[in-house]
């Protein structure tokens, strides 16, 4: 009861209850998508995109250029134009991982906004695009980035 208590405050306190949306969940494999839906409940299929979440693994360093290619392309990618994209760097739990700025730096976002929602949505031919650091497992930081 705790646990579907837990969830409906969440989905409320996220805006998300009641409201339709369609989210894409993007990441590296490893990267916490998985453990991100566990976390959010209800696994569905994704047809029309309305906002992009891409998940990135900070503490492995190792892969931020592999990632960063990964998201050129999504960036890029027609279908997803003007898309919001909500960067997730998750992980931040375990000592050493990337703070926001050597994530930003190394996935080349350093020139997107930081306005972190004061966004105009209906600004026309500019991609909301925010990097939130997060701990899925800690359930910490993620939520910010959904509001
Ligand atoms: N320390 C830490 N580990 C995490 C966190 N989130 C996820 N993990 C771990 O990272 C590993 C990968 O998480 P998944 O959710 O399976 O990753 P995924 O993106 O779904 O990976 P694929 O299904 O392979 O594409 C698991 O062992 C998780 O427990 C976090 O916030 N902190
Ligand atoms: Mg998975």
């Amino acid at each position: 009861m705790f646990l579907v208590d837990w969830f409906y405050g969440v989905l409320a306190s996220l805006g998300l209850w009641q409201k339709e949306a369609k989210i894409l969940f993007l990441g590296l494999d490893n990267a916490g998508k998985t453990t991100l839906l566990h976390m959010l409940k209800g696994k569905r299929l994704y047809a029309k995109v309305d906002v992009v979440v891409y998940l990135v693994d900070a503490y492995d360093n190792e892969r931020f250029a592999e990632s960063k290619k990964e998201l050129d392309a999504l960036l890029s990618d027609d279908a997803l134009a003007n898309v919001p994209f909500l960067i997730l760097g998750n992980k931040i739990d375990i000592p050493y991982a990337a703070s926001e700025e050597e994530l930003r730096y190394h996935l080349g976002l350093n020139n997107f906004t930081t306005s972190k929602g004061n966004v105009n949505l209906n600004e026309s031919n500019v991609r909301p695009l925010e990097v939130f650091m997060c701990s899925i497992v800690r359930k910490m930081g993620y939520g910010d980035g959904f509001k």
